[in-house]
């Protein structure tokens, strides 16, 4: 008797696929970070990570009043596109106000780029 490929009809017409041909990986996350300055207001700092990184009252103060004593704190984990864009609005709302306010962010592998092999700039680049 002849064996025929379960995935395929009589005519050979793939019906199904048993395994799906990429799997989704998880997005490569980037870490953003606040840094300290001597010139913007405390409230300034946490009305944008209020409004631009949507955290509450009580976050926002205690991560300004962390950054104020240690210079820099962790805001979030993000992908590379949403870490962009956020960081684009607060520098867009810094600089609008004249304050020096400011956000960077950096890969959380640091195998990310660090060899120089790939562009950290593009989230789609293999691993
Ligand atoms: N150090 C600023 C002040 O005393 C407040 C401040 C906090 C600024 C956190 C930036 O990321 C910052 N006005």
């Amino acid at each position: 008797m002849t064996q025929r490929d379960p995935h395929e009809d009589q005519d050979g017409k793939v019906l199904t696929r048993s395994k799906p041909k990429q799997r989704i990986k998880r997005p490569r996350m980037y870490r953003v970070l606040l840094h300290n300055d001597d010139f913007t207001p405390r409230e300034f700092v946490v009305l944008v990570l209020k409004h631009v990184f949507a955290k509450g009252e009580a976050e926002s103060t205690a991560l300004m009043l962390h950054v104020h004593n240690n210079d820099v704190g962790v805001v979030g984990l993000y992908p590379f596109s949403v870490a962009e864009t956020k960081i684009a609005e607060v520098t867009a709302l810094s600089e609008e106000s004249n304050f020096p306010l400011l956000f960077t962010m950096e890969p959380t592998d640091p195998d990310d780029g660090a060899d120089g092999s790939g562009d950290p700039n593009d989230p789609e680049a293999p691993r």
